[in-house]
């Protein structure tokens, strides 16, 4: 291996794609490795926890954990707060985003109708919580922490992004409307030059 290569799941989603736009905003040429479903079983043990993403660099022991991966690159590239205090800050919100992928992640399996009932309850409250409690601790704008970009915003991007676009059956599209603050970072992040330029690659 000469570079650093990220394997995830051949999608431009969730954890492997926060993780995909750290690297690119970071100006790291990277191999982008994406696994088919089919061929994900037989991976599996192989990784360090049984999931992706995981980052591979040269002459290292595979890095696995979303937040593992992101902390690193930020702290290497500028993308994450030198001062520990304000860095442990950014990491409380990103383990915030793993809150609600660890609730909502699992309706994704769930056969109906019991998805729909699932998903309708944490529209009417988890949902409506976790976005609020996200807005009361996002201390900036148009980022997480001012006028610049840190691998914190990727996550809350992602996130957002994940029902902004009306595709989770049961999940309203302007589930996070009345959030100000969450969708301004989204939409920061989703103009930044850098994620536009990985867009369109
Ligand atoms: N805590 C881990 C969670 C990783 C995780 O659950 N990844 C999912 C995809 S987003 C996965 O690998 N699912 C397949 C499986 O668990 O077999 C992280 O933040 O990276």
């Amino acid at each position: 291996m000469t570079k650093p290569r990220l394997v995830y799941f051949d999608a431009p989603v969730s954890r492997g794609e926060e993780c995909r736009l750290a690297l690119h905003l970071a100006g790291i040429d990277f191999e982008d490795v994406r696994i088919k479903g089919a061929d994900w079983p037989a991976l599996k043990d192989e990784t360090p926890y049984g999931a992706l993403p995981v980052l591979e660099l040269p002459g290292r022991p595979p890095l696995a954990h979303s937040n593992a991966i992101l902390v690193m690159i930020g702290r290497m590239h500028r993308l994450h707060p030198e001062d520990a205090f304000e860095a442990a800050r950014h990491e409380g919100m990103m383990q915030h985003v793993e809150d609600l992928r660890a609730v909502v992640g699992p309706t994704i399996r769930m056969a109906e109708p019991e998805k729909k009932s699932v998903r309708e309850k944490l529209v009417e409250s988890y949902l409506p919580s976790w976005a609020r409690f996200a807005e009361k601790n996002i201390p900036g704008a148009p980022f997480f922490a001012g006028a610049k970009v840190n691998v914190v915003d990727l996550k809350l991007h992602m996130a957002v992004r994940w029902f902004i676009g009306g595709k989770v059956d049961y999940i309203p599209a302007a589930i996070f409307a009345d959030y100000p603050k969450l969708m301004r970072v989204h939409d920061a992040v989703r103009d930044h030059a850098g994620v536009k330029a990985w867009y369109s690659k």
